[in-house]
């Protein structure tokens, strides 16, 4: 039998500092250093006891609070919504969970989400309202209590932070919680400790962890027992080639132990495999596992919780976010305890869909969870790199819909053999590290294809326009009949038909020329000589006549609805002219809708 150390999970909306809150404790960086600042995986710090003492300082001892844990292992989260899945895993994996929130922005859509979590799985939390540096006026003590700076402000800035805090107090009761400033509380079973901090200056941060200690103490004294031959069960954060190593993978093992030898059951792309541990790579206490750059400690055995880096053969295909357990059972039965762990993690596709690749479970479905969102059909969401069957696939989406005919990359990379078919097919790959990055820039491309496309189409669209035969410039009667013009408004293109004002066709433009250069098309004020198909002077037109070019019914239909406003004023006359002689014949002429 052995205490481990609780599992403490961060939740919250984006941005509000969950990542800056694990840099405090453990001393580190890892928050700037993140790409598009966000988090987009799990992450996992081993705190020791040792530190978490120290950052507390008295207040343990005035809480009584007994140290008697071997520590407190965290997990991160992102905030951005997109990871809804990797945030129930954190929820789920949690003993204890710290609910952080900006306090000078309240409750957001992931901090409601996130505290949902924790109602569905029971988890006992603490509330910690940060950013409290940010709050106008506040006098920033860098790491000093929060009572002690509290006292230190503004009458007005207490003020402040107090209406926040009763703001938070508020809305945690209608969410069925009983909640008050930790320094208020007056039972700490029924009521939710909420700890105003700042990450950044370590205001706060001694109270918070004291508070988190008791809730720990509280909550934990039976679950935290484990039985140390328990198999373990874990989840693997990343497959990665390690110098010296070779092939490894990072796993957080939340239950159980998990020996050198012993047999693993992992999730690959396709099956579910077993493979035996060569080494356990235990990271210093203090860093973020993803992060680690520090040499790794071998151990002969790791007991939850905890995060690992371990060396075992056939793991190229492992797929990061699945489960990992170690398996002294069956491995049919642990197959299907798999399968239903990613269960939840099916996708929807269609056969015209984009093409969605992931380094991760959780970041694919993420990928996936921004796509349907914006109404994107997919046609294949895999984890792993692109590869040249997925070009081909990509390229028969594209024959039928060029918008889809695209393949999306999240933090993996090009093959080879897809480099050489991508450069054949102009098949275009959205690929980075920023989960919303990548979708922008594909619905700024779509955004841009629609432009080009309805471009083309516009100018395709016959506008309103007239001339007048200019007298005694008929150069031909027939056969074209050739005559002088002057564009009285709008634009006139080589094949135009032409009107006359009752209605009857008089033929089509076959070609114009200005001083004996041929002119596709010419505008209000130019004159230029005028072949007309299929006209005969003086039959069909006369001189000085003002004739109309004809527009066809469906044009006239699409400039009503869309291109009215873009109209000239001269333009607009004519187009009313052109309707009244449209409908001389045919009253109902342009009434559809379309
Ligand atoms: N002034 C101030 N800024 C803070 C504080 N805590 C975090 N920040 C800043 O807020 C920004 C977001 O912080 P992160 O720690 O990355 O937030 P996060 O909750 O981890 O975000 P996601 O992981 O993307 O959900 C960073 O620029 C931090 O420097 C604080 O207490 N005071
Ligand atoms: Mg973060």
């Amino acid at each position: 039998m052995k205490i481990r150390s609780p599992i403490v999970s961060v939740l919250g909306h984006v941005d509000h500092g969950k990542t800056t809150l694990l840099d405090f404790i453990r001393g580190s960086a890892v928050a700037s250093k993140e790409a598009g600042g966000i988090t987009q995986h799990i992450g996992a710090t081993e705190i020791p006891m040792q530190v978490i003492a120290k950052i507390c300082g008295d207040f343990l001892k005035k809480f009584t609070i007994q140290d008697t844990l071997p520590g407190l292992f965290f997990i991160d989260t992102p905030g951005h919504q997109a990871f809804t899945t990797l945030r129930k895993r954190g929820g789920a994996l949690a003993d204890l969970a710290i609910l952080i929130m900006d306090i000078n922005e309240g409750f957001k859509p992931q901090t409601y989400e996130a505290l949902n979590i924790l109602k569905m799985y029971k988890t006992p939390f603490i509330v910690a309202a940060n950013k409290i540096d940010r709050i106008y006026g506040w006098n920033v003590n860098e790491r000093t209590p929060f009572m002690e700076s509290y006292a230190k402000q503004y009458s007005s800035v207490q003020q402040t932070l107090d209406n926040e805090i009763y703001e938070l107090v508020g809305i945690l009761h209608k969410e069925g919680f009983e909640s008050e400033r930790f320094d208020r509380v007056t039972d700490f079973a029924s009521q939710i400790a909420i700890i105003p901090i700042s990450a950044q200056s370590g205001e706060g941060i001694a109270e918070f962890l004291t508070m988190l200690m008791g809730l720990a103490q509280q909550y934990l004294q039976e679950q935290l027992k484990i039985e140390t031959d328990a198999p373990a069960k874990g989840t693997i954060l990343e497959v990665k080639e390690e110098i010296g190593l070779g092939l490894t993978f990072d796993a957080i093992i939340y239950d159980g132990i998990i020996k050198k030898n012993d047999q693993v059951a992992l999730m690959t792309s396709d099956d579910v495999i077993s493979t035996k541990i060569r080494s356990l790579l235990k990271p210093r206490p203090l860093e973020e596992i993803r992060e680690s750059k520090k040499r790794f400690k071998k151990v002969d055995e790791v007991v939850a919780a905890a995060g690992i880096k371990i060396v075992a053969p056939h793991i190229e295909n492992v797929v990061s976010g699945s489960p990992l357990r170690v398996g002294r059972e069956d491995l049919q039965s642990i197959k299907e305890e798999m399968l239903k762990e990613i269960e939840d993690i099916k996708i929807d596709t269609e056969d015209s869909g984009v093409l969605v690749k992931a380094d991760t479970l959780g970041s694919l479905e993420a990928m996936v969870n921004l796509l349907q969102e914006m109404n994107i059909p997919i046609r294949i969401a895999d984890i792993g790199d692109v590869s040249r069957r997925d070009v081909i696939d990509a390229k028969i989406v594209q024959q039928e819909n060029p918008q889809y005919g695209v393949i999306l990359a999240f933090n993996v990379k090009i093959l080879p053999s897809a480099m050489q078919e991508l450069k054949d097919s102009k098949i275009k790959v959205f690929s980075g590290n920023v989960i919303y990055q990548l979708t922008e820039n594909y619905e700024e491309w779509i955004k841009e294809l629609e432009n080009k496309k309805k471009k083309q189409w516009m100018q395709a669209i016959v506008k309103p326009a007239k001339i007048r035969v200019i007298p005694k410039l008929i150069f031909r009667q027939s056969k074209p009949a050739i005559v002088g013009i002057e564009v009285l408004s709008g634009t006139v293109k080589k094949g135009y038909s032409l009107l006359r004002e009752d209605g009857s066709k008089v033929g089509v433009v076959e070609s114009m020329q200005d001083k004996g250069e041929n002119k596709p098309s010419i505008s209000r004020g130019q004159k230029v000589a005028m072949a007309i198909k299929d006209a005969i002077y003086s039959k069909h037109f006369e001189e000085g006549e003002i004739l109309y070019v004809d527009i066809p019914e469906k044009h006239y239909l699409i400039l009503e609805k869309e291109l009215k406003e873009k109209l000239t004023e001269d333009e607009f006359e004519t187009l009313n002219e052109t309707l009244d002689i449209k409908r001389k014949n045919e009253p109902d002429w342009g009434m559809q809708t379309i």
